[in-house]
């Protein structure tokens, strides 16, 4: 039996040990869901409302614990991960709407009529990252449980402790066994099993651009459905004729939250030329102000990198001559620490502004005009996110039609919304989530030919 220590990210102590599952545990674990599913499919659709409005009710009952634990495990600042936590709470009401709402259609057709009917899929595999180990669970497990399907998730190895916790609530709930397990475990393992495991019939991948391309092809032997939300590289554009005070002043959350370890990060800064000096000026104390320290202190915005390793790979694109404009603060001592660092000017063919850094770390461009704003923003493989500040109208709504990227906002840092859907281009992922669509993903669409003569 092999085990993993979850480590405090802010103290570098040992928080909970947990049992990794193996590859039998995992194809029995599929099969469990299978059996489930098939009855789960069969819950009357108001019953199955009534049972995620349960969960969700279990899991708002549950919001300090397992905010805590998040913070203990993942080195979450305290009031990031109460809204983790309230989101898994939204995102299960809000699916529980959809299935007294799975309609099909009715179509004339020679001879007869013909009714579709929206069939959930089976057993669906959600693989999750380290990042936002809470949100990520419910954007994928909500809408699949809505629409009848049984759900297997794979925590990240590092950070299992809330999907585990959320797995209980759901039975305390009175979800029927088996319709929702959680396996702690490796991606080798747990994860490649329910990628070739035939009981599952769609995976929802939520990782790096990597490992997502060796689970397309894994999936592609089975022909098996796919969901990936994968890496980014996205760019927040500021205009001369912008607030540009309120552009700098939110900056440094567009990419910073989440200390960087966020796939929306706005870690491109591109700047009109005419406006730098002042944007740069404005973005210092910005920048300064983020109060990184404690993640348990209810004021803190900014905590540690998930791990030793990791922070030494954000390091390595801060190297000795790097052009650092200037930078935050981070405490010293235990705990995967490192300062809010903005890089500027940058070569285009740096690896700071190319590649996704994942951490703190943020470049800032000159550009000139709009033509050229769009044609750096599209300058990647990647297009998940991306901000554009501008007080031209048209602007905003040519700029947002040019930029190459699945989620845009305008004069705002925000990035996800349940409400709408979530996803990227190019070599950002494949396919949506949330949204008023989601349930669609985890559904087949049947149609019946009646005969009427
Ligand atoms: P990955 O290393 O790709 O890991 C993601 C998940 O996949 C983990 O649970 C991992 O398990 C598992 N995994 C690894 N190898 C696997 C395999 N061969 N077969 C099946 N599963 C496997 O990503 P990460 O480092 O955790 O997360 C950071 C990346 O995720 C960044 O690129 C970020 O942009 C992206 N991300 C994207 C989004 C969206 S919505 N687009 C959101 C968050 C993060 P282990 O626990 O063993 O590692």
């Amino acid at each position: 039996m092999s085990t993993y220590t979850v480590i405090n990210p802010a103290t570098e102590q040992p928080v909970q040990q947990v049992t990794l599952t193996s590859a039998e545990e995992t194809d029995a674990a599929i099969e469990r869901a299978a059996t489930a599913q098939r009855r789960w499919r069969n819950v009357a659709p108001g019953d199955r409302a009534k049972l995620l409005r349960a969960f969700a009710a279990q899991v708002d009952a549950h919001i300090e614990e397992l905010a805590a634990l998040e913070t203990a495990g993942s080195g979450h600042p305290s009031g990031a991960a109460t809204w983790e936590a309230g989101q898994v709470r939204d995102v299960l009401m809000y699916y529980s709407a959809a299935p007294e709402r799975m309609f099909g259609k009715q179509i004339p057709v020679p001879g007869g009529l013909d009714v579709t009917f929206a069939e959930p899929l089976g057993v669906v595999g959600l693989i999750v990252p380290w990042n936002f180990p809470m949100p990520i669970l419910s954007w994928g497990m909500a809408p699949a449980l809505a629409a009848g399907c049984a759900v297997v998730a794979k925590p990240a190895e590092m950070t299992p402790l809330t999907a585990i916790r959320i797995g209980e609530l759901a039975l305390q709930a009175g979800l029927p066994e088996g319709v929702f397990q959680v396996l702690p475990g490796k991606g080798s393992v747990v994860g490649q099993r329910l990628v070739e495991h035939p009981l599952v019939r769609k995976i929802v991948f939520t990782g790096s651009t990597e490992v997502g391309q060796q689970i397309m092809s894994g999936c592609a032997r089975h022909i098996k459905r796919l969901t990936l939300e994968l890496g980014g590289k996205s760019a927040n554009i500021v205009f001369a004729d912008a607030d540009v005070e309120k552009a700098a002043a939110t900056a440094p959350y567009a990419v910073f939250d989440n200390a960087g370890q966020d796939c929306c990060a706005r870690s491109r800064i591109l700047v009109e030329a005419s406006v730098l000096d002042k944007f740069m000026a404005l973005l210092e104390p910005a920048v300064q102000g983020v109060r990184v320290g404690d993640p348990t202190a209810a004021d803190t915005e900014m905590g540690p990198l998930i791990s030793a390793a990791h922070r030494a790979h954000v390091a390595s694109y801060v190297h000795a001559d790097a052009p650092v404009a200037f930078r935050g603060s981070a405490p010293q001592g235990p705990g995967y620490w490192y300062p809010p660092t903005v890089l500027a000017p940058v070569a285009a063919d740096s690896p700071a502004y190319t590649q996704e850094i994942f951490g703190p770390v943020v470049t800032v461009t000159p550009f000139t005009g709009e033509d050229e704003a769009i044609s750096m923003a599209n300058d990647s493989p990647y297009g998940l996110s991306g901000s554009i500040w501008t007080s031209n109208v048209g602007r905003a709504i040519r700029v947002a039609r040019g930029v190459e990227t699945g989620n845009l906002s305008v004069n705002s840092h925000s990035s996800v919304r349940y409400w709408t859907p979530f996803g990227g281009f190019k070599q950002s992922g494949l396919g949506r989530e949330l949204g008023p669509d989601a349930v669609d993903a985890f559904t087949e669409i049947k149609n019946v030919f009646i005969a009427t003569e």
